[in-house]
């Protein structure tokens, strides 16, 4: 059971009201369940296999869910870059091991069973990328039709392959991903499609359980989160579910929430450190770290609030170190992740170097996303093979041995 309930004016609507905005003041809705009548889940959850619905008591769905084994995704230590830092306890939770091969499986999950459990036949998204790869992976389970709109030829290969092999409709826009969130938010209310972007409520009720992953994994709750941040759901989702974890007495503190964005895409960013009550969009937002290349993150106002209530912090890395710690993470660790992804990592480092944060600390970045997604980014990066003739006495050559 629960409501949907206004984040500013908290007003309360129905289960079964289709909106994503608060119709009397604008602002975002979340999901609120009726904590007091929840039983602490703690022992039935351990029994369950490691997975988005390990924790179903703390989601909305009812039907049988639209499943393809998302969640259960692998906590790395990171021995290495961890050594390099002075960090002793630093973990990377693997989202790049989801199904569609990004962390937006576990929001994909719920959102389109809610689809279904709410009457509606036809999915939407706009998306830098991923979005639209799950959206259009779990809409073909679902067997209903997925829409996806795609900023013109600035969407990874990868994400884009699989949106179209999964058989979306997919609508590439001459505009960037904040218009393209626009339009189709517009298409949904008028045209009856059911909106699955970050500001459906619902998918970001998924997307909390990486953090509830992460503590089950590491048996206690981490001091910090780091995430990369782009429309800034995620980091919302995971402070959200852990405050329900409090309040349900299960957890006795919250790990600082930690938001990381690339230094051409930071509205976030400036507001954290500038202290503004509001992200100020940013019209030309650019970056090599395109699913994060996002103006006006549709979450801000949870997200400032997750970062701000559990004394987070949020900064900016360069392309030059988000790029550096995905050649890292893929050579010293053999975790590979797109560069978005590495972002969180690049942010530790900086973090650390600015001396922001404390080398005690118990730290989980979350890495959201495949390396696979962006060859063409790898590729830009490496050195390329080494093509010689079909023989022995050239492959000796060609190795220096
Ligand atoms: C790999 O697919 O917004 O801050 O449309 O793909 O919750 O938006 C992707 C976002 C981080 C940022 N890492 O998460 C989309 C889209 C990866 C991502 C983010 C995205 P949010």
């Amino acid at each position: 059971m629960y409501d949907l309930v206004c984040v500013d004016c908290h007003a309360r609507f129905d289960q079964t009201d289709i909106i994503y905005t608060c119709p009397r003041c604008g602002h975002l809705l979340t999901v609120e369940y009726d904590l007091a009548s929840i039983e602490p889940p703690g022992a039935v959850w351990q029994q369950r296999p490691l997975s988005v619905w390990r924790y179903r008591e703390l989601l909305p769905v009812e039907v049988p869910p639209v499943t393809l084994r998302e969640g259960g995704t692998p906590l790395y230590h990171l021995e290495t870059i961890g050594e390099e830092l002075g960090i002793r306890s630093l973990y990377a939770k693997h989202e790049g091991m989801n199904p569609s091969g990004s962390f937006k499986d576990r929001g994909m999950t719920v959102g389109v069973s809610m689809a279904l459990q709410l009457g509606r036949r036809i999915v939407a998204c706009a998306s830098t990328g991923n979005t639209s790869a799950s959206l259009a992976m779990y809409a073909a389970k679902a067997k209903i039709p997925a829409v996806v709109l795609l900023p013109a030829g600035k969407v990874a290969v990868g994400k884009v392959a699989q949106a179209l092999m999964h058989g979306a409709r997919v609508i590439s826009i001459r505009g960037n991903f904040d218009q393209a969130l626009a339009m189709v938010h517009e298409l949904c209310l008028t045209h009856g499609l059911y909106l699955l972007n970050s500001v459906n409520p619902f998918r970001l009720e998924g997307q909390k359980t990486i953090g509830f992953e992460a503590i089950d994994q590491l048996s206690r709750v981490p001091d910090r989160f780091v995430l990369p941040v782009g429309n800034a759901g995620n980091i919302s989702a995971v402070y959200k579910g852990l405050i329900e974890l409090k309040t349900l007495g299960m957890v006795d503190s919250l790990p600082m929430m930690t938001g990381i964005q690339a230094a051409g895409s930071a509205p976030v960013v400036r507001a954290i450190q500038e202290g503004l009550p509001a992200v100020v969009p940013e019209k030309n937002p650019e970056t090599v770290a395109t699913a994060i290349r996002i103006g006006a993150p549709v979450n801000a106002e949870k997200a400032l609030t997750a970062i701000r209530a559990t004394g987070g912090t949020a900064t900016a890395v360069s392309d030059d170190e988000i790029l550096a710690m995905q050649r890292a993470l893929a050579r010293k660790e053999g975790i590979g992740v797109e560069p978005a992804s590495a972002a969180s990592v690049a942010g530790v480092k900086r973090l650390i170097e600015e001396g922001a944060i404390d080398r005690d600390e118990c730290i989980v970045c979350v890495v959201t996303g495949h390396l696979l997604k962006d060859p063409d980014t790898v590729i830009r990066q490496c050195e390329p093979p080494t093509e010689i003739d079909a023989d022995i006495a050239s492959l000796v050559s060609a190795l220096g041995l």
